[in-house]
Parts: structure tokens; C-alpha cells; sequence
């Protein structure tokens, strides 16, 4: 489907250093892509209500990889997916009357316009679950023919232990995988199934749901399959970087990378496994399903400036949970309204050094604290350099995703 209008990105003179971000999976900080080719695949929106900071929080912090990995010389191939058929968006179509598709079409077309706003470079491919279909269809089909999938009545489940390094994703024991399973999506108590972790990978129709017809059967993907067959389809495995909140790393992760070995038989689905930290509002995770809820669109039209919305964002650090907070945005709005200043001045203090200092900020597991630390400085420096305001401003441009003029 189609993506957004990316944003320009300033050239900057010299290159940033290699990347190293913390992986989930090995807990340590790795070298994020040793390839000059770096590829990233981050788990999309599922479009059955508006884009909210925590979600906006998640994009913006991908998106400073993505910005990072182009300054320190790589070439990047970047796909995200759109869940725009799974059960939230049938809940909502029957309790507002309207068609599933068209709650899906409608907030996908927002996400695009707060993505755009907020300067998130594009994926070079976003991919709908339902435009994947036939693609989930002939890996189910290849696992059931391998024996890695059964039946339970008419549905398909992935046996997650015909993946030997199932597990070592998330980390997590047996007992907590049941727990968290249940939580977000699984049906550990389901009888007959092999195991109780095992995950569907093709539901059967059910009355009165949407379907589509296929050699499994009429019936519909389930989710972790989804995004692994994306995965394989537009990137390839291992990838450099799988991504998303951290609540995406049991189950979804676990089990889209066992789906995906088993499909194509590599040994790795992915280098690193990184997950942004968890916004809440209210006193817990902003969700919609809880309904604790800050959209962009509506501080959009507010009047809020997307730039210091983003700059709030990146106030924290990428891996930490945090709470909104109206004092934050207000905070990054006098900051923003400072660097637009000092990047208007006529001179100011050599930006060299500036730039190294954010490159090695960022380079450093996107510590951007430390990075808009070293740009708060600059900007209460004086000097006499013409050329600094403007190297200053192409810099916070480029590697954060703010524009100043
Ligand atoms: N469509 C699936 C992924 S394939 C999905 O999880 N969709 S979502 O709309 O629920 O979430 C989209 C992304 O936003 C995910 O990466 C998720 O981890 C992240 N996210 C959701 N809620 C929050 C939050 N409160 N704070 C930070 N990130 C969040
Ligand atoms: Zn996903």
C-alpha cells in the first residue's frame, strides 16, 4: 500500500560513527548493521483508532535508526506492515456500524499524515496483512507439509518447539510465556493443541467475520505470521534490526522469528531485536484498549508544533518507559523556540564539535538525552563562527528529525 512523502534530510559534512544499539535478545549493546546494506523491519499500527504518543513515541525512535545508520554511510532498506485485518478492528467496526475496511482505510490515512508531521522517514515498503495473504498461504502451506503446522477443528498452529532456538528472543521461562501469551492475544488454554504456546497461523471463517478463500481453507492470518512473511518477502533473512514497543517482544517477536527460520531455513531472523520503551498516561500504558488515550492528530489540531511534540519525545531516552506529561511538551515547545532562535543568529560557536558530540550521542544506543544536552549548551554559547547557526540547525534536522527554519 502507499507509504508518505519523506522528508528532506540535510547533508552534513564528515560521517557518524557505527551504531551500536542493545539487543533484547543477547541484553548486551551490539553493532547494529556491519554490512554497508542495513535492513529494518518495525512492527506497523493496527488501524482501528488514531496514532497516539505511544505509538508516535515508537516510529520516532526507529526513525532516528534509520537517520543515524544514512549518516554513518549505510544504505537503508526499511519495511513496516499495517495489521488491517485482525479482531480489534471487527470490535470496532460492530460497535460503530461501520465497515472494518473502512475504519482501517480511514486511520491508516491519518498515521500517514501524523508520520508526515512529525518527520518520520517512510518505509520504502508498507505492506497491509490483507495484501500479504497469498504470501502467509504458501508458507502455512510449506509448514504444514513440513509437519511444523496441525489442525485444531479447522484452524492451523504453528508447533513453536519445531524451532529449536524458540525462547531466545524474549528470554522468558516457561511459566511467564503462558502468562504474557494469554495477555496479549494467545489462547494457552485451548484444548488439543500440542502445546499450549503454540500459535495460530491461519483461523478458520467464523460466522459472520470477514474471510478469504485459500488452499487452507477459508479463514484469515494470524498475526505473528504476518509480519514474519513481510519480513521474508520485502527484506529477506536475517535481518539487521526487528522492532517495536517492548510489549511486541512475547509474543509476537518469539514466535514471528520461529515462524520465519522454520519457513526459509536460515539459522537467524534477525541480528538484534530492539524495543522502544512503553508511554503511559494516567497512570498506566496509553492503550486503546484501556482507552487512557493522547492522539497526535488532536494536539495537531490543537495547534501543538510537530516538531516540539517530537523534540518532547526524544527528551527520553528510547529503551525507557515514561509517563506523558503536558509539562514535557511544554518544556520541549521553549526549547525548540531556543534552537530556532539560535540557529537564526549570524554567528554563534563552532558547530563542529557540536555535531561530533551529537554523533557520539546517538551512536551510543540513540542516547539522545545526552545529545539534547550538548545542543542546550551550544545554544548558551556565543562566538563568531557565520557558518555554525546553519550547521547547527541541518544537524538537529537531519539526525533528530527536527526543523528549526
Ligand atoms: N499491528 C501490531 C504490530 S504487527 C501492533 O502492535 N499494533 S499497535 O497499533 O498495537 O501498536 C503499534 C506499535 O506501537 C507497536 O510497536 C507497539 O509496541 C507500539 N505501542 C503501542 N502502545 C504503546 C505505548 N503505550 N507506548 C509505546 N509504544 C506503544
Ligand atoms: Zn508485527
Amino acid at each position: 500500500m502507499k507509504s508518505w512523502a519523506a522528508p528532506t534530510i540535510p547533508h552534513l559534512p564528515g560521517q557518524g560513527g557505527r551504531l551500536q544499539l542493545f539487543d533484547t535478545s543477547t541484553r548486551t549493546k551490539v553493532d547494529s548493521a556491519p554490512a554497508l546494506d542495513a535492513s529494518m523491519y518495525v512492527c506497523g499500527i493496527t488501524p482501528y483508532d488514531a496514532t497516539h504518543i505511544g505509538h508516535a513515541n515508537t516510529y520516532v525512535a526507529f526513525d532516528l535508526i534509520n537517520r543515524v545508520w544514512r549518516d554513518s554511510g549505510h544504505t537503508v532498506r526499511y519495511v513496516q506492515n499495517v495489521t488491517d485485518i485482525d479482531d480489534p478492528l471487527l470490535v470496532r467496526a460492530s460497535e460503530t456500524g461501520q465497515d472494518w475496511r473502512a475504519i482501517a482505510d480511514r486511520e491508516t490515512e491519518l498515521f500517514r499524515e501524523d508520520m508526515s508531521a512529525l518527520r518520520v522517514i517512510p518505509p520504502d515498503h508498507y505492506v497491509g496483512a490483507v495484501e500479504s495473504i497469498p504470501s502467509v498461504v504458501t508458507y502455512v502451506e510449506r509448514l504444514l507439509e513440513s509437519g511444523e503446522v496441525y489442525r485444531v477443528d479447522d484452524d492451523l498452529y504453528f508447533r513453536v518447539r519445531s524451532e529449536p532456538s524458540f525462547g531466545s528472543v524474549a528470554g522468558l521461562d516457561d511459566d511467564r510465556m503462558r502468562v504474557i501469551f494469554a495477555e496479549r492475544g494467545g489462547d494457552p488454554d485451548r484444548p488439543v493443541k500440542q502445546d499450549p504456546l503454540d500459535c495460530l497461523v491461519w483461523q478458520a471463517a467464523r460466522p459472520g467475520e470477514p474471510f478469504w478463500e485459500s488452499t487452507l481453507g477459508p479463514g484469515r492470518p494470524g498475526w505473528h505470521i504476518e509480519c514474519a512473511a513481510i519480513a521474508v518477502d520485502y527484506l529477506g533473512v536475517p535481518i539487521d534490526v526487528q522492532g517495536g514497543g517492548s510489549d511486541l517482544a512475547f509474543p509476537h517477536h518469539e514466535m514471528g522469528a520461529a515462524e520465519a527460520l522454520r519457513v526459509t531455513g536460515q539459522e537467524a531472523f534477525a541480528r538484534l531485536f530492539v524495543h522502544s520503551g512503553m508511554v503511559s498516561w494516567q497512570g498506566h500504558k496509553m492503550s486503546k484498549s484501556r482507552g487512557n488515550l493522547v492522539f497526535v492528530a488532536a494536539l495537531r489540531s490543537d495547534g501543538v508544533d510537530p516538531m516540539a511534540l517530537r523534540l518532547a519525545l526524544l527528551a527520553h531516552h528510547y529503551r525507557s518507559d515514561w509517563a506523558w506529561t503536558p509539562q514535557g511538551l511544554e518544556g520541549a515547545r521553549t526549547r525548540v523556540d531556543a534552537w530556532r532562535a539560535a540557529a537564526s543568529r549570524s554567528a554563534a560557536s563552532p558547530a563542529e564539535p557540536l555535531l561530533e558530540a551529537v554523533r557520539a550521542a546517538l551512536a551510543d544506543d540513540l542516547a539522545t538525552p545526552a545529545a539534547i544536552d550538548a545542543i542546550d549548551a551550544w545554544v548558551h554559547r556565543d562566538g563568531t563562527d557565520s557558518g555554525a547557526p546553519n550547521l547547527m540547525a541541518r544537524m538537529v534536522d537531519a539526525l533528530l528529525g527536527v526543523q528549526l527554519h
